[in-house]
């Protein structure tokens, strides 16, 4: 088999959602951790493969991906001999499909507002609109939640790696109040029952979490 190797920064929910996927597919793999503080991600070496200067990146003998999402539908569909985390089914595809895009366009972005505006710019206030954004995220997972066990229905799948390594990074803007969003805490309970779940995932968001919790100054809600 050949080599995969992952660049990323243990801190980032979609690094952590590619090493879910590798974990349940059991794929062994090489773990570069970049120093996001020197710069790693912005090396001229580095953007080369990533134009957008971003982790996750996946090397896989010669193949270059970025973009978690990508990267844990490419894993799936190469090397796993079931389709269950990724299903060929069209109609199923097209639901993990949209909970991975609502990952990266909605519950993603409305992290990274916050975390981009500080570590690009230092602005260390959070206005009531970034953390509205943060809120209708939260909203909209539990309605798509409905009353199934996972993101995309009866099965786990890579939309749920995505969407729960974003999700359960919340706190580092905003507690999540299990009374208006249940099945949201339900539902991260039921992935934290994975063996590995809590080791590859609550270590990076934890850290994450206390590393904006110390710099943001003003959380307005
Ligand atoms: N949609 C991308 C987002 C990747 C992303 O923005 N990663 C962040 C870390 S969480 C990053 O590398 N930021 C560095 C930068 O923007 O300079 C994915 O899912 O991989």
């Amino acid at each position: 088999m050949s080599k995969i190797v992952l660049y990323g920064v243990d801190m980032s929910p979609p690094v952590r959602a590619c090493m879910l996927t590798l974990k349940e597919l059991q794929l062994p793999y090489e773990y570069v951790e970049m120093d996001w503080f020197k710069g790693d991600h912005r090396n001229p070496e580095f953007l080369r493969k990533s134009p957008q200067g971003t982790v996750p990146l996946l090397e896989d003998n010669g193949v270059v991906i970025y973009d978690s999402h990508a990267i844990c539908s490419y894993l799936v569909d190469k090397y796993s001999k079931s389709d269950d985390l990724y299903p060929r089914d069209l109609e199923k595809r097209s639901i993990v499909n949209q909970r991975m895009f609502f990952d990266a366009s909605i519950i993603f972005m409305s992290l990274r507002n916050v975390s981009a505006a500080f570590f690009r710019k230092g602005i260390a206030v959070v206005p009531k609109e970034k953390t509205d954004n943060i809120r209708e995220a939260l909203a909209l997972t539990e309605t798509f939640l409905g009353t199934e066990p996972y993101i995309a229905g009866a099965a786990l799948t890579i939309a749920d790696f995505c969407c729960a390594a974003t999700i359960s990074s919340i706190p580092a803007v905003l507690n999540i109040d299990p009374e208006k969003y249940p099945r949201v805490m339900a539902w991260l309970a039921r992935l934290h029952q994975l063996p590995y779940f809590e080791e590859l995932n609550d270590v990076g968001a934890n850290k994450y979490i206390a590393m904006m919790r110390n710099r943001l100054t003003d959380i307005q809600v």
